[in-house]
């Protein structure tokens, strides 16, 4: 089957967005008057729990705390306007290859949409940053974080991004940078395309489609595309 609509991932696929993630939470930590500091190993391996509430409660637990729920939503609400004030003032970049592709692939006639476990504002913000427009006018559908049940590597995402589509999963290709990502494309039935990324180089990406630095010269057709 001709494929009909590329599905991407956010954080780490369309753009190297975890540093700025990881400097706003700490910036949430600062103004809640806490001493946690999340370095770069830490955050790498707290990047294996996908969620950002998630993360945190994580953490919390490793040090032996329990916060309420509205601790974790408030501290969680800080680190995301942290998060857009710093994408807005140029925070990240799309990843080399990346702005082609969608440009090519919508001129052609696919559908786009996004599967990610961040949220819905982030996304917002990033495509608003990046490509000056917002999500809707790109993509056809945006499954976030807050829309699913389970999050990656569960294949929730995007088995959602699919029945927006109203496609089946062999009509479609999918473009991740984590092992947790690849697992959920799969899940879903994707072929995967993954081109990893800061925090994700030397994971397991078995089953991927394809292994890539990054997007540049990318090719639709070379994937039945
Ligand atoms: C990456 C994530 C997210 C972000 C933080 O998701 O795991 O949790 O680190 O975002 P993906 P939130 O690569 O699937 O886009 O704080 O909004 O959860
Ligand atoms: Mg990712």
């Amino acid at each position: 089957m001709k494929r009909e609509a590329l599905i991407f991932d956010v954080d780490g696929t369309l753009a190297e967005t975890e540093e700025v993630h990881r400097a706003a939470f700490n910036a949430a930590f600062t103004d809640a008057g806490l001493a946690w500091r999340w370095d770069v190993p830490l955050y790498g391996a707290l990047l294996k729990v996908t969620g950002g509430k998630e993360r945190l409660r994580h953490y919390a637990a490793l040090q032996g705390e329990h916060p309420d729920d509205g601790l974790v939503q408030a501290l969680h609400a800080a680190k995301n306007r942290h998060y857009g004030v710093m994408m807005r003032e140029g925070g990240a970049h799309l990843r080399p290859g990346v702005a082609d592709l969608v440009a090519t692939a919508k001129a052609s006639g696919y559908r786009l949409a996004i599967a990610t476990t961040t949220s819905r504002v982030n996304v917002e913000v990033l495509i608003d940053a990046t490509w000056g427009r917002p999500g809707r006018g790109l993509f056809a559908a945006i499954i976030a974080g807050e829309d699913v049940p389970r999050k990656k590597p569960a294949p929730d995402a995007y088995l959602q991004a699919l029945a927006a589509l109203h496609l089946p999963a062999s009509a479609c290709l999918a473009f991740e940078d984590s092992c947790n990502g690849l697992q959920a494309a799969r899940a879903a039935g994707l072929a995967t395309i993954v081109t990893p990324g800061l925090y994700t180089a030397g994971e397991d990406f078995a089953g991927a489609t394809a292994i890539l630095p990054d997007l540049s010269g990318f090719q639709l057709a070379a994937y039945g595309a």
